[in-house]
């Protein structure tokens, strides 16, 4: 064990970091810049601080419930006030530097301060902290400071349980693992042609028909989410300070839909079940008004039980809506996103529409020209990056992976991690970007393990891009394969890229 965590700690020395301050000369003493993401500044100096089961957390008013959680994960005692020269962790809410979900960490010899604005700012040092506990539990956080805040304010990932219906308790252990990278945003992709995930009570067959079992590519990925369980999400991603995206996509990818509901066909006859892979062939009736009652409902269901800003209502591949169609759907779609008090988001085909100018477009594709994104956020459009050839976290890391598709090209960790999000589009500037998102898309994927070996490691290097002022691939490389034994300790099933000198 402890050669290992030498090892560990070898390799957990980054250009950025401090060397190690020894203690003792067999205590391992972690690196303030060993952290994933890459804090914003790091000042090594003085002495460090051991964590034993003596040290206890110091937290009140509102540090309580982060300083909880904290006290669950290292096994340490919460106190409001710990007495004299108890050696502790304390949380406290106050002024850093003004920056939206920034914190202080300091470490010295008595103890651990971390001070942030905000619950959500102490969850991020929090994340920083437990990185810097040794993974063993035992050793020394090196003397310093940390002051750290966001790049940008939306670090997202994407989970499509249409394709293939994951259940809330993988979902679940999924929020508990990306936030544990800052990762604030989870996007669920809950329609598609192959299946219906959400509960909507005026339109019950769309998860009584598109949700049952035999729905899903090759016919095994039945299942939905009721509102219930949709609601429960919701606070359990808010616990780790993650906001869910819900996603219905239209006016095409709407298969499902149409076989629980033939008269959103032209035609008023339902189509066959899909459970193959292709795309574009769907459309809703752009010239029916049961369309836009349906949309309404839909959107009106959706947005009461989703606190968070935004709602998504896709817009990609809709090769079966003719463009003068596309464009008269979303005049009448996207208007009715922010009647219901949400941010419409779409995928980057909605920059054609002038109504998006209010809206978030999430660029995945040069399919739409980028002039016709650039021409939108001219108009006030925002973007979220998401290159599907960069932070497509469903493509082959290379041609031997098991899973995932490969239409966007192999996509191996440092070929995901050396973009820049912020010049990546000509005509969209770094001020128009609202951050990175990574979609996970489930074609292939049936299992927890399966999402987590198309995530892992690649998942980290688009946090850093979200969060990370600048990036440096040895250093990544370093801190990454110095992270490789705490995802093996919690059972997480991450891709061993070959890039990379994994510890452990
Ligand atoms: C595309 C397509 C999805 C696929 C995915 C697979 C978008 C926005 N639409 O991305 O339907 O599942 O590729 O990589």
């Amino acid at each position: 064990m402890r050669r290992r965590l030498a090892v560990l700690l070898a390799c957990a020395l980054p250009l950025t970091a401090a060397a190690p301050v020894s203690a003792a000369a067999a205590v391992p003493v972690v690196a303030l810049g060993s952290v994933i993401p890459a804090p914003v500044e790091v000042r090594p100096g003085g002495a460090g601080f051991t964590v034993t089961s003596r040290t206890v957390i110091e937290a009140r008013g509102g540090a309580r419930g982060v300083a909880e959680r904290l006290g669950e994960a290292l096994r340490l005692r919460v106190v409001g006030q710990a007495p004299g020269r108890t050696p502790k962790i304390a949380l406290e809410l106050g002024r850093v530097n003004g920056k939206p979900e920034s914190y202080r960490l300091t470490v010295g010899k008595r103890g651990v301060t971390l001070r942030a604005a905000t619950p959500a700012g102490l969850f991020n040092g929090v994340q920083t902290l437990q990185q810097l506990v040794p993974a063993s539990g035992a050793g020394t956080i090196a003397g310093g400071e940390i002051v750290d805040y966001p790049r940008f304010g939306y670090r997202g990932t994407m989970l499509d349980i249409a394709r293939h219906f994951h259940t809330p308790d993988e979902i679940k252990r999924h929020i508990d693992e990306i936030s544990k990278f800052k990762v604030n945003y989870l996007h669920l992709h809950l329609s598609d042609d192959q299946g219906w995930r959400i509960q909507i009570d005026s339109w019950p067959r769309l998860t009584t028909v598109g949700g049952a079992a035999g729905t899903g590519v090759d016919g095994v990925g039945g299942g939905f989410l009721t509102k219930a369980g949709y609601r429960d999400l919701v606070r359990y991603a808010a616990s780790r300070y993650v906001t869910i995206v819900p996603e219905i996509d239209m006016p095409g990818h709407v298969n499902a839909a149409q076989v629980a509901y033939p008269e959103l066909t032209c035609d008023g006859v339902a189509p066959p079940p899909r459970t193959d892979t292709a795309v574009g062939y769907s459309s809703l009736c752009i010239g029916s008004e049961t369309t836009y009652r349906f949309v309404e409902d839909v959107i009106r269901e959706l947005a009461a039980m989703t606190p968070g800003p935004y709602l998504h209502i896709g817009g990609d591949e809709a090769h079966a809506t003719t463009e003068a169609d596309y464009l008269t759907f979303q005049k009448r779609v996207l208007p009715l996103v922010t009647k219901y008090g949400k941010t419409a988001y779409g995928w980057n085909e909605i920059a054609a529409a002038p109504e998006a100018g209010v809206a978030v477009a999430q660029y995945w594709s040069s399919a739409t020209q980028n002039a016709t994104v650039a021409a939108a956020v001219a108009n006030g459009t925002k973007v979220i990056m998401s290159p599907a050839n960069l932070a497509y976290i469903d493509q082959k890391y290379d041609p031997s992976t098991r899973l995932g598709l490969s239409w966007a090209g192999y996509i191996e960790v440092r070929k995901a991690y050396d973009w820049d999000p912020g010049t990546h589009v000509t005509g969209v500037p770094e001020s128009a970007v609202l951050g990175v998102e990574a979609p996970l898309w489930s074609e292939t994927l049936r299992s927890l393990d399966d999402i987590e070996y198309m995530a892992w490691p690649r998942l980290a290097g688009l946090a850093e891009l979200g969060w990370s002022p600048a990036r440096d691939w040895e250093s990544f490389r370093a801190r990454l394969g110095a992270y490789g034994p705490r995802w093996t300790a919690r059972g997480v099933d991450f891709y061993r890229s070959p890039q990379i000198d994994w510890a452990g």
